[in-house]
């Protein structure tokens, strides 16, 4: 695994951030994505902690920071790995993005706790049986993420019931209804709010010990927000033929043709990206310095 220096030193203090790469590859258009990845990382840096964005490079596990690196990602072929085929690119020595999955894997091993993305990959609507191997991932590692949700053309309420059936903790932070990704609410209300840094940061240090993951819901900030409707509409028009991991790019590349949710998904990226830096660096200052 190659770890950047800046990250290396962050690490003595648990002051990182984990962000994906594959919301930047595959999830925004050129330069977009460049714009976000940018975005992201001054965003982490004005809290005092460090952007740890964790992507595969010839082959090489890596976490590192930087303009250099982002652009890297979001300008080069990068495909899009989760925990599945991660050996497949590191063992052809190829360039990929990691999805939630592959980034909690990779994070984990090298000891990073707190992360960042916009939405959780989940369980799809029709019945062929996609569920993301995002949850497997967050079953297994013990790591908390900050999210707004799953990715709003995703069943809600079974990727909810999957999530409990996985032991998966969920919290919402200073919000009571299951975030929508697009839109701030959905019917589903939530069992467990937090409305303090100070409760987040305790209950993720109680589920790390249980070695699974926490999952912090963040709503997108209210100015971004879209009506459900809205979003459902536009999901609505779209035929998607793709299937397997092609079918979450492919709708997420039609709604990206939509000006409103590429602002609503660029924000609350960044928002999410706060919250996380908020939380590692209080969980630092009082118990890890
Ligand atoms: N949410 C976005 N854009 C994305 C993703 C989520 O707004 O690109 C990515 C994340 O990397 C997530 C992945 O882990 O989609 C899930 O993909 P799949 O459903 O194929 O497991
Ligand atoms: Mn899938």
């Amino acid at each position: 695994m190659k770890i950047g220096t800046q990250v290396a030193n962050a690490l003595a203090t648990k002051t990182t951030v984990g962000l994906e790469s594959t919301i930047l590859a595959h999830g925004f258009l050129r330069p977009k994505n460049l714009e976000l990845a940018i975005a992201i990382e001054k965003e982490v840096l004005s809290h005092a902690a460090t952007p740890s964005t964790i992507s595969v490079v010839e082959g090489e596990a890596t976490i590192d920071c930087g303009e250099t690196y982002l652009r890297k990602i979001c300008m080069e072929d990068f495909a899009k790995t989760n925990i599945a085929d991660l050996a497949v690119y590191m063992g052809r020595k190829r360039n990929a993005a990691t999805t939630v999955s592959a980034t909690l894997e990779i994070g984990a091993a090298a000891g990073l706790t707190w992360f960042a993305t916009g939405g959780l990959g989940g369980v799809h609507r029709d019945d062929g049986g996609d569920v993301s191997s995002d949850f497997h991932a967050l079953a297994t590692k013990p790591c908390a993420i900050v999210c707004s949700g799953i990715k709003s053309f995703l069943d809600i309420e079974r990727s909810i019931e999957r999530l409990e059936t996985l032991g998966i903790c969920v919290v919402g932070y200073q919000c009571d209804k299951f975030p929508l990704f697009y839109s701030r609410e959905s019917e589903f209300g939530l069992e467990h709010t937090a409305s303090t840094l100070s409760e987040v940061v305790e209950i993720a240090r109680a589920q790390r010990k249980l070695m699974r993951s926490l999952v912090i819901l963040n709503p997108v900030p209210h100015k971004f927000s879209i009506e459900k409707r809205e979003v459902e509409h536009l999901l609505a028009s779209i035929e998607s033929s793709a299937t397997g991991k092609g079918k979450s790019p492919f709708i997420l590349k039609k709604l990206g043709e939509h000006h409103n949710l590429v602002t609503a998904n660029f924000n609350l990226a960044i928002n999410n990206a706060k919250l996380a830096s908020e939380l590692a660096v209080f969980e630092s200052e009082m118990y890890l310095r």
